[in-house]
C-alpha cells in the first residue's frame, strides 16, 4: 500500500470512528439521567475560562491518543460526565486513591469533573451510614441496573473464606458484595494498586490472602493503577467510556494502553543525567541538588509503565521523580515485593554492567506488558443492560 493509501484508509477509519462517537453518545444522552449539574456554570464558578477548558479538551484528546478532529466529543463527554451513575466500594486500602481524586487546593478541569461526579455510593463521603447507606447502594442497583459504573478500590482478602473482611449492617464479606455489585455493573473499574493486584495489603507474607478486585471475584477490570493513581487516567478512562460506549484498548495487566503504554525511564527529565552517567549517590548529594539521574538510589523508573512524568500530580505541579525520590514503580503489578528494596537498585539490573544491562532487564521484565496490547486491544470488559457479560478472564496478576 502506497503511502496516499495508507493515510486515506487510517483517515477514513477516523472519520468512522467519530461516527460511532457520535452514534454512542446521542445514545447515552437517550440513557442516561439528565446531568445534575451545569457543567459550563461549574466552570465559570471555579474561575476556569472558556480559553483553559479547551486547552485541557486538547490536551485531554492527545493524552488519550485520539486526532485534534476528537476535540468537541472531548467537550461533550466531559458536560455528559455527572450523568455517568457510580457505585464506589471500599475493600483494603488506604483510602488515599479517594483523597487524591477528590481532594484539590487548586481546580482544574479534572478536580472539578470529579466534584460532579454521580457518586450513587461511597462509603467515604457519603452522609448515610449502617441500615442507611446500605439502603443507598440497594437503590442504585435498582435504578441503574447494567448501566452504572463499579468502581473498586482496595484488595479482597480470600482467607478464611473472605471473612477477614466483613463490612455493613449486615456484616457481608467483602467477596459477597464484590460480587453482587459487579454483577449488574455496566463495566467494573479497579482504582488503585491495591484493587488492581493486591498491593501493600496482598505484600508478603499476605495472611489474609488479599488480591485484586479481577483475581477475587473472576471479572474482567480496567485496571487504574499506581499507589495512588492520577486522577487523570481516571477521568480519562471514564470520558473514553462515555465517547465510544466501550472501554479503552488494555495491556496485559489490564491497564488503559493510552495512559500506560511508555515507560518512565523514556520519558523523564532525568534521563540525559543518565545517558551521561551522572548519578545521585546518596541523598542530598551534589548530584542531588543538580537533578542527576536517581536511579543508584533505587529508581525504579526503568521497570515502570505510566504517564506521571507527562501528566504529574497535585496540578501537574510535580511528580515522584521530579520531587527528589526516583519511582518505587507504583504501577507495576506485586511493586511492594518485586521492587524491593525501594531505594536501591535490584540486584539483577546493577548498573556496574553499564546502561544496556538496566534497559536490557527493564525491557525484559516488561515485554509482556508490551506483548499484551495486541492482545487485549479489542477488550472492553463490558456489559449493557440486556447483553450478557461477556466471560473473558481476569487478568493476571502473576
Ligand atoms: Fe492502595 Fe488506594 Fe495505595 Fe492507598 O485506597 S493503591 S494503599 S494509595 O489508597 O488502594
Ligand atoms: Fe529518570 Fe529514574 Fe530513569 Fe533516572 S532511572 S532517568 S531518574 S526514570
Ligand atoms: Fe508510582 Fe513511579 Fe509514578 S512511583 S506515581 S509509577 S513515578
Amino acid at each position: 500500500m502506497g503511502e496516499t493509501d495508507f493515510r486515506k484508509t487510517v483517515k477514513q477509519q477516523y472519520q468512522e470512528l467519530l461516527e460511532n462517537c457520535r452514534i454512542q453518545m446521542d445514545r447515552l444522552d437517550r440513557e442516561l439521567p439528565p446531568p445534575r449539574e451545569d457543567f459550563q456554570s461549574l466552570l465559570t464558578e471555579s474561575g476556569v475560562s472558556r480559553r483553559d477548558f479547551l486547552k485541557w479538551t486538547s490536551l485531554m484528546t492527545a493524552a488519550l491518543m485520539l486526532p485534534p478532529v476528537f476535540k468537541p466529543m472531548v467537550a461533550k463527554a466531559a458536560e455528559n460526565f455527572s450523568r455517568l451513575p457510580i457505585v464506589w466500594l471500599h475493600f483494603a486500602e488506604c483510602t488515599g486513591c479517594s483523597e487524591s481524586l477528590l481532594r484539590s487546593s487548586h481546580p482544574d478541569v479534572a478536580s472539578i469533573l470529579l466534584d460532579t461526579i454521580s457518586l450513587e455510593y461511597h462509603e467515604t463521603i457519603m452522609a448515610a451510614a449502617g441500615d442507611q447507606a446500605e439502603q443507598c447502594l440497594e437503590k442504585a442497583l435498582q435504578d441503574f441496573p447494567g448501566k452504572f459504573i463499579c468502581v473498586i478500590e482496595g484488595a479482597i482478602p480470600r482467607g478464611l473464606n473472605g471473612q477477614y473482611m466483613r463490612l455493613g449492617p449486615k456484616g457481608k464479606t467483602g467477596l459477597e458484595i464484590g460480587k453482587e455489585v459487579t454483577s449488574k455493573a455496566a463495566a467494573t473499574i479497579a482504582i488503585g494498586a491495591c484493587a488492581v493486584n493486591g498491593g501493600i495489603p496482598a505484600a508478603n507474607p499476605n495472611p489474609t490472602d488479599a488480591v485484586g478486585a479481577g483475581k477475587a471475584l473472576g471479572i474482567s477490570t480496567v485496571n487504574i493503577a499506581g499507589c495512588p493513581p492520577n486522577a487523570v487516567n481516571f477521568v480519562g478512562t471514564l470520558l473514553y467510556y462515555l465517547m465510544f460506549g466501550a472501554l479503552p484498548p488494555l495491556d496485559s495487566q489490564g491497564r488503559p494502553v493510552w495512559a500506560y503504554g511508555k515507560r518512565i525511564h523514556d520519558v523523564c527529565e532525568r534521563r540525559p543525567h543518565y545517558d551521561a552517567g551522572e548519578f545521585v549517590e546518596e541523598w542530598g548529594d551534589e548530584g542531588a541538588r543538580k537533578g542527576w539521574c536517581l536511579y543508584k538510589v533505587g529508581c525504579k523508573g526503568p521497570y515502570t509503565y505510566a504517564n506521571c512524568g507527562h501528566l504529574r500530580f497535585n496540578q501537574a505541579i510535580s511528580w515522584p521523580v521530579m520531587a527528589g525520590h526516583g519511582c518505587i514503580g507504583c504501577t507495576e503489578n506485586g511493586f511492594w515485593d518485586k521492587m524491593a528494596p525501594l531505594e536501591k537498585p535490584l540486584e539483577a539490573a546493577t548498573i556496574g554492567g553499564g546502561e544496556k544491562t538496566v534497559d536490557d532487564v527493564g525491557i525484559a521484565l516488561t515485554a509482556l506488558t508490551v506483548a499484551g496490547v495486541a492482545a487485549h486491544g479489542a477488550f472492553t470488559a463490558l456489559r449493557h443492560a440486556g447483553s450478557e457479560k461477556k466471560e473473558t478472564p481476569a487478568h493476571s496478576e502473576e
